[in-house]
């Protein structure tokens, strides 16, 4: 029989892909669960063709499941994880819980499949969007050319921050529209803005935000601090120089990064950009003359890192500077988690 899945956190924004994706790609699964929070059970989603009843989490619900997709806050991730691991499951988790454990591995499939077998506690981590986007261009230039330091600054979509972040950049958007003299004046989208800025700490109307996630040590955000530790995690390279400058910004979906990466060899962009043409999970967009970038707009909804602006710094020569823009709520995301089901998924049906 086919493994039975289910979905945890099937109802926000992630949720609401990884049911996409369930519809869209290769059928691998039996039984189809859906899970969420008391407030959205009871409601019906259409996933892979069937009407679905999201049910709210019980320890007995896990019964019978194989491999449980997570997608819920930390909190809730680190208390029911485990119990779904009791009862027999697998968890893929999209939470940072647990992803820099050193008995969870955490698994990029185009980067590193392989780990995905070694789960001594019953659950793979999936990476932050923010990372996700960038370390699948990146890996493939580390391989080739051997990455000694990365500087990295996002650009991220207000929709990282779950449905929530999605609309309150809609309301923000409605109220600002149409007054031309908006941004001209200080304070004044402020205050056209009013006192709901959702989770975020300023107006994303009109605006960038160089904030994201929670205040970490030493001024640092705990989204840069995440790029820096779950890098290292994924490309192995426990010492790896990395650091990152996380900004938000009005777009609703499609998460950027501005990288420079400083490699061990001398590099150029034309050979760069061949590694990345032949690299799997990535588009190479990169034709400026013609105004071909990656771009959130063209890239969201889609697979693929879309890479371009490739370019070799002016004042080292061993090191590239290029942009990379991904869908965040899909390989950022439910993508990526439900590639790392699939993987378990033949496991279970060998
Ligand atoms: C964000 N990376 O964009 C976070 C979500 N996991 O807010």
């Amino acid at each position: 029989a086919l493994p039975t899945l289910a979905v945890v956190g099937a109802t926000g924004a992630v949720g609401t892909v990884m049911c996409e994706l369930l519809t869209g790609r290769r059928n691998v699964w039996g039984e189809i669960r859906l899970f969420a929070s008391e407030r959205s059970a009871g409601r019906k989603v259409r996933c892979r063709g069937e009407e679905l009843t999201v049910q709210a989490l019980t320890e007995k619900a896990f019964d019978g499941v194989d491999v449980a997709m997570f997608d819920v806050p930390d909190e809730v991730a680190a208390h029911w994880a485990p119990i779904a691991v009791r009862r027999g499951a697998i968890v893929v988790d999209n939470s940072g819980a647990f992803r820099m454990a050193s008995d969870v591995p955490l698994v990029v499939p185009e980067i590193n499949l392989e780990q995905v077998q070694h789960r001594p506690r019953g659950i793979v981590a999936n990476a932050n969007c923010t990372t996700l986007a960038m370390i699948v261009a990146v890996a493939p230039l580390h391989r080739e050319y051997g990455l000694r330091e990365l500087v990295l600054a996002s650009y991220q979509s207000v929709s990282g921050a779950g449905q929530v972040g999605a609309d309150t950049l809609h309301d923000q958007l409605a109220k600002v529209a149409g007054d031309r003299l908006l941004g001209s004046r200080t304070g004044d989208v402020r205050q056209a803005v009013g006192d709901d800025l959702g989770p975020f700490p300023a107006p994303m109307a009109l605006n960038v935000v160089p904030w994201a996630g929670s205040l970490a040590e030493d001024g640092w955000s705990s989204e840069e601090m995440k790029m820096r530790d779950e890098s290292r995690k994924i490309l192995g390279t426990p010492h790896l120089k990395v650091t990152a400058t996380c900004v938000r910004v009005p777009v609703l979906t499609g998460h950027s990064v501005a990288v420079h990466a400083v490699f061990g060899t001398e590099i150029n962009a034309e050979g760069a950009r061949g590694v990345l043409r032949n690299a799997p999970g990535v588009i190479v967009v990169d034709d400026p003359a013609a105004g071909e970038f990656p771009m959130p707009i063209d890239a969201v909804g889609t697979d693929p890192s879309w890479v371009g602006r490739i370019r070799r710094a002016l004042d080292d020569p061993r090191a590239l500077n290029f942009f990379v823009t991904g869908d965040n709520l899909r390989k950022g995301a439910a993508l990526n988690t439900a590639q790392i089901a699939e993987l378990l998924a033949k496991e279970l049906t060998r």
